[in-house]
């Protein structure tokens, strides 16, 4: 018998126990494990029925993902489905119980609908997630569930991909009980009591569905997964399920489920799924590292981020000081974080109980009384360094000793704020993304004297803040902004050079992008990109060639929503409305700056965008503001809209290959000039044939 999976005996009930931790998954051996304990079960006369239960933490979460790669390689050619081993399940003549805590996710359910009975702890979810990997369920997860939900929430669950509660899952029919107290137990009770009876075979139930619920998923799927091929091909087996026999049916859903694997999507949205839990690795901090405790924050600044921010903390339960300077600030900071705690309680995020007992953790202040005993203190002030040295000279005579002293700077440098301060091992940059409250990315941005436990902390606490924090380096505009740079100055030159502002807008929007990157310069603000240039402007090197129209936009106070204009019009409701004046303006700037005007295509503008933004990634990683391709990658999927399924700019480029990318960038630079020569390190991985990744 495989370790990983072992039969025991609670008189006539036998137990079938995983151990494969951390979470169970399917991993090789653990089918074959559960095989040989259903054959034992089924030829030893003294079982009368059975309980399938995962060791520690959890039920089976799910096919081992790090699997795929192998099979999508050809390294092993192993199925990942494990269908017959369900079906010998189903059709094991001793009842099974499938005892589930923790999350049944993925194969996991799979396996539990294969069971003739599930129960469950309250605690316990149950799901398909495949489609956030870019697949679809692949062992009859499509054709089971059902039949044991009913079509139109099966739909949904393959679909969206997201878990259900075990009481949800219990009144859905997918759980038969919910076991109070302890689970096992629970179990083998209810398997006695099954003994005896017709076992029911999830298979031989009824899974009929109407048209209309198709039809209606399609067009609901098209526009909220837009150009992926997972949810399409989910609801495609879904629907197999309603017509066709359950053997058919399994039929259909594993050719869909080849086609979501192989696909580029899948790699890139795996990609994903283990770079967030993998750029929490920091290689020269080890796991052992001190962590601070951040049982108190106090946060300055109770504008848009700042409010943002405290609400991130108050979320985790962590009490937080929020300061101003003025009262009015401070009641405008608050009224707007009540406002969002209303919005998110009216979609049912939150109780209103939740939200007041949110509201009571951030305690408004307008001097710096109790900075003196908090564990952190988050800055968000003005934009401006002078003001942020000022700030932090205050806090290092008030902070107590080894508190952590952080700053939410957008592209200052790290290290000249922490000059201002005796401890600079105490600072560091916490970039968060507005909305703070809603981003899920945040920057952590190491200075050369940021401690090595300050820097663990932070990246411990992301994830209990419900962000994914990402390394980086004391560079101007860090990761993000600073590839957003080139990005965004593409998308101006194109402009410029006779692309209208929607066609480059849509143009990227139509690639994946979640917003175009005009749209988003009218959402952040025109007027933050030219208050940073302007402090800039001395680093410039003269004769480059620089954007011409948002600077003179700026200059007539067009500065974009906040302002109702930019480059778009915005009506009442904030809806982008292409302006006419600004395109005859941009025409004529460009005529009086001698640029040419030609038609431009899409292809070339998603080539110039993305491209910026990989040339610059690879200057990053090659000077060391990023510790690895993936760290970039992360930053632009949970931060900046850059569509998962293609895994991030620089796993794209990996994946179009960095030959071909290197050869458009020289034919960019012929073209344009030295703004676009390669990054170094594309140049030689492309003559190795390498890959970022590696
Ligand atoms: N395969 C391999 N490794 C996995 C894994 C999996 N399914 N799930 C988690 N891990 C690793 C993870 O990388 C991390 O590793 C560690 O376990 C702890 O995870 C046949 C084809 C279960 C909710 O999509 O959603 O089944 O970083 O940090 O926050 O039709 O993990 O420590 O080295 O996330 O407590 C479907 C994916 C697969 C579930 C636990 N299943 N996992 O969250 O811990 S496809 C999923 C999760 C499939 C079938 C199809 C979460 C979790 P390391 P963690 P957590």
């Amino acid at each position: 018998m495989s370790d990983l999976v072992k039969l025991t005996r609670e008189g006539a009930i036998g137990i079938i126990t995983i151990h494969n931790p951390p979470v169970n998954a399917l991993s090789p051996g653990v089918p074959e494990g559960i095989d040989e304990c259903i054959d034992e079960l089924t030829a030893d006369d003294s079982l009368k029925a059975a309980v399938m239960i995962g060791s520690g933490r959890t039920f089976v979460a799910g096919a081992d993902i790090k699997e795929f790669g192998k099979i999508t390689s050809g390294q092993t050619k192993r199925g990942v489905a494990f269908l017959p081993l369900l079906l010998k399940i189903e059709d094991c003549p001793k009842p099974v119980v499938m005892a589930i805590h923790g999350t049944a996710f993925g194969g996991g359910l799979e396996l539990a609908m294969a069971g003739h009975y599930r129960v469950a702890v309250a605690s316990a979810q149950v799901g398909q997630p495949e489609v956030k990997l870019g697949i679809i369920p692949g062992a009859a997860g499509t054709q089971r569930l059902p039949r044991l939900a009913g079509v139109a929430k099966g739909l949904e669950m393959c679909v969206d991909g997201n878990p259900v509660k075990a009481t949800q899952a219990h009144e859905l029919g997918i759980v038969d009980a919910i076991i109070d107290g302890d689970l096992l137990a629970g179990a083998v009770a209810f398997a006695r009591e099954a003994i005896g009876k017709p076992a029911p075979k999830t298979r031989q139930r009824n899974a009929a569905g109407n048209e209309s619920v198709f039809a209606a998923a399609r067009e609901s799927a098209r526009k909220k997964y837009r150009n992926m091929l997972a949810p399409q091909a989910a609801i495609d087996a879904v629907e197999a399920a309603s017509k066709l026999p359950f053997d058919q049916g399994c039929e259909v859903e594993a050719r869909l489920f080849q086609q979501c694997l192989f696909s580029d999507q899948s790699k890139g949205m795996i990609h994903v799924f283990f770079g967030e839990r993998e750029i929490a690795k920091v290689p020269d901090i080890g796991k052992d590292t001190p962590v601070l405790p951040v049982n108190s924050v106090a946060v300055i600044g109770a504008g848009t981020m700042g409010g943002g921010i405290a609400m991130n903390f108050a979320n985790a339960g962590i009490p937080v000081l929020l300061k101003e300077s003025d009262q009015a600030a401070l009641d405008r900071g608050l009224s707007v974080i009540r406002k969002n705690y209303d919005t998110s309680a009216k979609k049912g995020r939150f109780t209103p109980e939740q939200v007041e007992q949110r509201m009571a953790l951030i305690r408004p202040t307008l001097t710096y009384d109790g900075f003196e005993s908090v564990d952190m203190v988050v800055e968000a002030v003005f934009e401006g360094m002078a003001l942020k040295k000022q700030v932090f000279g205050e806090l290092d005579k008030i902070a107590k000793p080894g508190a952590i002293l952080a700053s939410n700077t957008s592209t200052l440098s790290i290290d000249e704020i922490a000059s201002a301060t005796s401890r600079p091992e105490s600072v560091i940059g916490t970039h968060f993304f507005s909305p703070a409250n809603v981003m899920k990315l945040l920057e952590i941005v190491r200075g050369r004297q940021s401690g090595k436990d300050v820097i663990h902390t932070c990246m411990q606490l992301s994830k209990k803040i419900g962000k994914v924090g990402v390394l980086v380096g004391n560079c101007r505009g860090f990761v993000g902004n600073r590839m957003f740079g080139p990005y965004r100055r593409e998308a101006q030159f194109l402009v410029e050079e006779g692309a209208s502002v929607e066609a480059v807008d849509k143009a990227l929007y139509d690639w994946g992008m979640a917003m175009g990157p005009l749209a988003t310069g009218d959402l952040a603000g025109l007027d933050v990109g030219w208050r940073i240039r302007k402090e800039y402007a001395h680093l410039e090197k003269p004769g480059i060639r620089q954007p011409i129209a948002e600077d003179r936009l700026c200059e007539m106070g067009r500065y974009g929503q906040k302002t109702g204009a930019g480059w778009y019009e915005y009506d009442e409701n904030r809806r982008a409305v292409p302006d006419p004046e600004v395109a005859a303006m941009v025409r004529q700037w460009a005529a009086d700056a001698g640029i040419p005007q030609r038609e431009i295509t899409a292809e070339e503008i998603v080539e110039r965008c993305v491209y910026a933004l990989v040339n610059e990634g690879a200057r990053i990683l090659e000077e060391g503001f990023a510790m690895r391709s993936v760290d970039i990658d992360m930053v632009y999927v949970f931060g900046y809209g850059f569509p998962a399924y293609r895994g991030g700019p620089m796993f794209y480029a990996d994946t179009v290959g960095l030959n071909e990318v290197y050869g458009r960038v020289r034919g960019l630079e012929a073209q344009h000039g030295e703004l676009w020569e390669p990054a170094p390190l594309l140049k030689r991985l492309a003559e190795e044939g390498k890959t970022f990744r590696a």
